[in-house]
């Protein structure tokens, strides 16, 4: 696997990873999931509307209600979600394995004012697998921390092209999204930030 260019609290960090033609031919394959998906805003377990609006492709995607955080296998329209694009199955490829797919890719949409407080990701079986994020879009301020709530954090900024990966000591670290900065990248026309997180579910 190719070397990341930094290391933050453990996670991989691989800057610039997709090329300009790279991030448009993505966004291009977006626009169809968000089609046949189309994006919504989870509600938290406290019955508030997420700022960030969701969807996913896979076998799963991820869900929040009144009820809690959990994966489904059906969009709330009652359909199956849509295949994961094949050109984000191979970034999963270059940088993790070979052997198994990603079961689900969330796709997190950043508008105006979005933020995603400190969390961690533990709604997957097997925590041995990574997490493997990738930015589009404007500028993003991302925290992270250690495995408990309340120690110390730092932060890095995300930009358009740059792909993370979560694993080992990182896989279940507190993280957020603390900004976006509106008008840092002319990759989304109507601006914003898109993030895609694939998962092995179970
Ligand atoms: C660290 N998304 O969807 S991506 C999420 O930019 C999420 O939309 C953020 O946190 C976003 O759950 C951050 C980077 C990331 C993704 C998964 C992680 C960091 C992580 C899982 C474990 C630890
Ligand atoms: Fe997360």
């Amino acid at each position: 696997m190719p070397e990341p260019a930094a290391t933050i609290s453990g996670a991989a960090f691989h800057p610039g990873w997709l090329d300009a033609a790279g991030q448009a031919a993505l966004v291009g394959d977006l626009r169809a999931v968000i089609a046949a998906a189309p994006l919504f805003a989870p509600l938290t377990p406290w019955g508030k509307p997420m700022s960030v609006r969701m969807t996913s492709a896979g076998r799963y995607g991820w869900y929040s209600d009144r009820r809690g955080y959990r994966y489904v296998d059906r969009h709330p329209a009652g359909t199956p979600w849509p295949p994961i694009p094949e050109r984000v199955l191979a970034i999963w490829r270059s940088l993790v394995s070979l052997d198994r797919m990603p079961d689900c890719c969330l796709v997190n949409f950043y508008g105006d004012g979005a933020r995603m407080g400190l969390h961690q990701d533990r709604d997957e079986a097997d925590f041995g697998w990574p997490v493997l994020s990738v930015s589009l879009g404007d500028d993003a301020r991302f925290r992270i921390g250690g495995t408990e709530r309340g120690g110390k954090t730092e932060s890095v900024w995300l930009r358009s092209g740059d792909v993370l990966i979560l694993g080992g000591a990182a896989r279940l670290a507190y993280h957020g999204i603390d900004r976006v900065v509106p008008g840092t990248s002319a990759l989304l026309p109507r601006g914003g930030r898109v993030n895609l997180t694939l998962r092995v579910v179970d």
